[in-house]
């Protein structure tokens, strides 16, 4: 039989930056309105709330934004989208009708830079935001 070639170690996942709130809030070490945590993800309220229900989702693993999603493993990828689903199922707003967003960069006015998902409904959303 052909040896197997070893797979390449996966890259080390580059250190947090210290000063990131939402790696603080990962920690444990600001506080949060926690509504979900598993292995790879954590969602809480967004302290600014701009619907009736309005979260954020993100990896415990500190990447700057979705332009870096694919520097996180593919389970952290699975688990941001499936936990969107979950709080909005566990909000009560999943058959009237949620948004889930994340502004990445300038032009989006991404303000905080862990990536973050929006996960915002419970009430008539504007037909005109994206
Ligand atoms: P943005 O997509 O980067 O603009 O969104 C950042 C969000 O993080 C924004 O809605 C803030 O209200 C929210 N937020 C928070 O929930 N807790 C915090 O400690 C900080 C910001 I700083």
């Amino acid at each position: 039989p052909v040896a197997e070639t070893p797979k390449p170690a996966a890259p080390a996942p580059a250190p947090a930056p210290a000063a990131c709130v939402f790696c603080k809030i990962v920690a444990g070490t600001a506080p949060s309105r926690k509504v979900y945590e598993d292995k790879y993800v954590l969602a809480f309220w967004d302290i600014r709330p701009r619907a009736k229900v309005h979260l954020l989702v993100i990896p415990k693993q500190h990447v700057a934004s979705l332009k870096e999603l694919d520097e996180l493993p593919v389970e952290t990828r699975a688990a941001l989208l499936s936990a969107c689903v979950k709080v909005a199922r566990d909000q009560g707003i999943l058959d009237e009708g949620f948004r889930v967003i994340s502004n990445a960069g300038k032009d989006a006015s991404q303000s905080v830079f862990h990536l973050h998902f929006h996960v915002v409904g419970g009430e008539k959303l504007r037909e005109d935001a994206i």
